[in-house]
């Protein structure tokens, strides 16, 4: 059973509790196990197997012993029990704010409310007004609320809330009066989904700038404003909440309203072992001496005696714990990338020439870049077979020709395919190199997954490991196989594991990031680009990531420069990828 299973069976017992109306320290026991699981390294089967649940933070003993049943039967009889004769659409109900267990279980044993559809019907037709301990008021609070959920409640893709978020900081930077203004929250964090955006400024004149926020084009709504805070709804229905605070509560505020909730909270418990209370307005000494003042973030992680804990490690406490034992990674940076494979054409599905693509590898400062259609089995794609592999041969020489400063090595993505045997498997010598990946029968079981993977990664050509997870942001879950066995593989084959930049996929996710780093497999930051202006995703997504896994430059092949990387890959030291007489690829596989 994946982790991931595991922790949403743990956040229904949750929910479950809530609606039952338990101790809502129960409740938040299952909330923050379920989160734990999430975010966990390991496969939480692995750590039942071994008898080490122990050392999952936050599962207490009771705990513990339902992961176990959960992870050896498959199913859990506690869980079956809480389930029973309750209708799973209440749990949209609770989500309804103002709408708490309590209000949820009148509506449904009074009114026979189980959904949001019903609880619309309630509403409109007056008998939620006429409920004891409801009303008028809360009756149009509760419609107000199923409207809003309605738009709101979907997270979006990252890259869905980026532009607007960098307009309207643009706008807020321009206020009069603000000192400083950053994009704090999940997007800051650079989490894959967004549930809003937050914008944080240092102003003495607040007003001005929720003035300028509200009588922004693209707002539709405005939710809430005051001195402090102002939150709007925008036209494509995306909320952005925008603070205010004082110059001198502007690091505090940074580092509160950047989150994690967790890592804040662990933050605060760590600044009170150092003596400091802290919130998202100061830190302040215990002893009733005059807080320090904190001329940034920087210089507040300084005053607690720790290393700066970039955004993007503040997901889980976890970082906090190596900021302790100065074992904070160092970053791999957006100007480590020399080169990018998985670059798709106008050859299969994507929308550029060739040469333009090398174009833009070139614009952006790319010292390589690999080329790699489809294969004939994405047919969908219009993959390549080998014919049209030969003829687009010729339009890499012409970009080889045109763009001299720019390696170009001429692959494929090649589809692995049920078995494990590849696309084309004939005639992969004519390749420079195959990122492999699977596009066919995701989800079938796990043992089979495992064998298909590791055989495909067995072959010489292979380099890369695509998208590993196939999961697709807000649409699907990956694949489910045995990532140690896996990642045996890779390493033994000297294979790199891609981190996919593609907004919508981000695959490998940021959770194996840390395993597949931990376990001395490489990554390769890739694009998966399909026109030249999504080319730099493999820095402006596929990097942040990998950097959310803690990847350090070490970590990714592809900051290799292309001398380096072409032994990597296996490909002569001469000419454009062709492979001279003593260039074995065998040649670069010492890199680990
Ligand atoms: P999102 O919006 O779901 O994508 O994720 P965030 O992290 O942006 O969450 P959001 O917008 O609800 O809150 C922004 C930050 O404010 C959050 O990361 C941490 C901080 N924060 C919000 N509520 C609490 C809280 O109850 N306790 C603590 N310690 N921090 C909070
Ligand atoms: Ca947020
Ligand atoms: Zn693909």
């Amino acid at each position: 059973m994946e982790n991931r299973e595991v922790a949403r069976a743990l956040a229904e017992i949750g929910q479950l509790l809530e609606l039952r109306g338990e101790n809502p320290f129960k409740v938040r026991a299952y909330e923050n196990a379920a989160r734990a699981l999430e975010s966990l390294q390991e496969d939480v089967a692995t750590l039942v197997a071994e008898d080490r649940l122990g050392e999952v933070k936050g599962l207490g003993k009771s705990l513990r012993e339902k992961v176990r049943v959960l992870v050896t039967t498959g199913s859990l009889p506690y869980l079956e029990e809480l389930r029973e004769g309750i209708p799973a659409g209440l749990f949209d109900v609770l989500s309804i704010p103002g709408v708490g267990p309590k209000k949820t279980k009148a509506l449904w044993e009074e009114l026979g409310v189980v959904d949001l559809p019903s609880l619309e019907a309630a509403c409109r037709d007056g008998r939620v007004a006429a409920l004891k301990g409801f009303g008028a008021k809360t009756q149009s609070k509760i419609l107000a609320g199923i409207e809003h959920l309605a738009l709101t409640a979907r997270r979006r893709l990252r890259s869905q809330c980026l532009p607007q978020a960098r307009r309207l900081l643009a706008l807020v930077r321009a206020a009069e009066g603000v000192e400083r203004a950053d994009i704090a929250g999940s997007l800051r964090r650079g989490r894959e989904t967004v549930k809003d955006v937050d914008i944080i400024a240092a102003s003495t004149r607040g007003e001005a700038v929720m003035e300028a926020v509200r009588a922004d084009e693209a707002v539709d709504e405005v939710i809430g404003s005051g001195p402090t805070k102002t939150s709007v709804r925008l036209r494509d229905g995306l909320q952005v909440d925008v603070r205010v605070v004082e110059p001198p509560s502007y690091a505090c505020g940074l580092v509160y309203f950047t989150g994690s909730k967790e890592f804040n909270v662990a933050l605060r418990g760590y600044a009170l072992e150092q003596g400091y209370s802290l919130n998202e307005y100061a830190l302040r000494p215990l002893d009733g001496s005059p807080p320090p003042e904190l001329a940034d973030e920087e210089a507040l992680f300084e005053a607690l005696g720790l290393a700066y804990v970039h955004p993007h490690l503040r997901e889980t406490p976890d970082a906090l714990a190596a900021a302790r034992a100065g074992q904070l990674p160092e970053l791999v940076e957006p100007e480590d990338l020399r080169g990018v494979l998985h670059v798709h054409t106008a050859w299969s599905d994507g929308a550029d020439s060739v040469e333009e693509m090398v174009r833009q590898a070139a614009e952006l400062g790319y010292e390589y870049v690999g080329i790699s259609d489809h294969s004939a089995a994405a047919r969908y794609a219009n993959g390549l077979g080998i014919e049209r592999f030969r003829a687009q041969r010729e339009e890499v020489e012409a970009a080889r020709a045109a763009f001299p400063g720019v390696r170009v090595f001429h692959g494929l993505e090649l589809d692995i395919l049920a078995d494990g045997a590849l696309d084309l498997a004939d005639h992969l010598d004519e390749l420079d190199f195959a990122v492999a990946s699977v596009h066919s029968h995701l989800s079938m079981e796990r043992e089979a997954m495992t064998r298909r993977l590791v055989r495909a990664l067995a072959h010489p050509k292979v380099r890369v490991l695509g998208h590993p997870e196939g999961r697709k942001l807000l649409q699907r879950e990956g694949s489910e196989f045995d990532w140690d066995a896996v990642l045996d593989a890779a390493a033994e084959h000297d294979v790199a594991v891609e981190v996919n930049g593609h907004p919508r996929r981000l695959d490998a996710s940021w959770v194996r990031v840390r395993r597949i780093c931990a376990r001395g497999v490489k990554l390769c930051v890739n694009p998966d680009a399909h026109s030249a202006g999504s080319l730099d995703d493999a820095r402006v997504y596929g990097l942040v990531e990998a950097r959310r896994g803690w990847a350090t430059r070490a970590d990714v092949v592809n900051t290799l420069d292309a001398e380096a990387f072409a032994a990597w890959l296996g490909v002569g030291p001469t000419g454009g990828g062709k492979k001279t007489a003593g260039g074995k690829k065998t040649a670069g596989r010492g890199t680990k």
